[in-house]
């Protein structure tokens, strides 16, 4: 099988100190977790930007801080949120994009995100993707219910995006599509043959759809952004744990780890 892409996503915009302890928030507290999240078998970061006080910023200073730490000390590829939080406006989401991550987020889609609105218009992924494209920056789309690979699929139509398309099957958000291993197939099945994949459970079906992916030969996605809980009750000390517990999986399974010059050769990064 391929070797196996694992993305950290090592910050998010809901976690807070409150949830746990472990959750980064200054440039160099979201670097120092990269660096880590890479030793133990990361090829990707996903990275969103905080205030020291931890309150979610697409700040283009932020994201300038958190690159360049992160470039200093590792070789891991660093792709930005351009999700940000609900309710920020696009041009605040997609500001730091001008500094050429090697990927960025896309979502194709609105979607109800627990009790609030991730709104995501026509006009407004139109625009993400047009800028992505414009400055080169890969993008990696983000599905969190069926209709947002339709759309992506007629922006390809339109020439917004190229293919070969990567897809991130974000699944078991309130509001979005469950976390049923059914669910995965579904996308899976949905998607044009050369198209790269991965998946990212929400809380307790992190793990297991983790699993689910390394048998079917897609990629992963784990981080405190989506799951706080290494197991039952208790907390991952770190992104990096649940990047480690995926590598045994992958190990367990006879699946080799791509490392970041591997994984930008699947995703077709550069
Ligand atoms: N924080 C969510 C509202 C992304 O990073 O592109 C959006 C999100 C998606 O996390
Ligand atoms: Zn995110």
């Amino acid at each position: 099988m391929n070797p196996l892409i694992i993305t950290a996503a090592i910050v998010g915009a809901e976690v807070m100190r409150e949830h746990t302890p472990f959750i980064p928030y200054t440039p160099a507290e979201i670097a120092a977790e990269a660096v880590r999240c890479r030793e133990v078998g990361a090829a990707m970061v996903h990275v969103h930007g905080r205030r020291d006080d931890g309150a979610p910023t697409q700040d283009k200073q932020t994201f300038a801080q958190i690159l360049s730490l992160i470039r200093a000390q590792s070789d891991v590829l660093v792709q930005f949120s351009t999700g940000g939080a609900v309710g920020m406006s696009v041009e605040e989401r997609i500001e730091g994009l001008v500094l050429c991550p090697d990927m960025a987020t896309l979502t194709t889609g609105t979607v109800n995100f627990g009790e609030d609105i991730f709104s995501n218009s026509l006009p407004t992924i139109r625009a993400i993707a047009a800028r992505l494209k414009e400055l080169g920056v890969r993008p990696e789309i983000e599905i969190f219910d069926t209709g947002m690979v339709d759309t992506a699929l007629r922006l390809e139509g339109e020439g917004l995006l190229e293919g070969p398309l990567h897809f991130d099957f974000v699944l078991g958000v309130p509001g979005g599509m469950g976390a049923r291993p059914e669910n995965l197939d579904f996308l899976v099945a949905m998607i044009p043959a050369d198209s790269t994949w991965s998946v990212a459970g929400m809380g307790r079906h992190e793990l297991p759809l983790a699993r689910r992916a390394i048998e079917l030969g897609g990629h992963v996605r784990v981080g405190l952004e989506d799951n706080i809980f290494i197991e039952k009750g208790k907390l991952a000390r770190g992104s990096w744990e649940l990047v480690e517990k995926v590598a045994d999986y992958a190990q367990e399974h006879g699946r080799a780890l791509a490392d970041p010059v591997t994984a930008a050769q699947l995703l077709k990064i550069g």
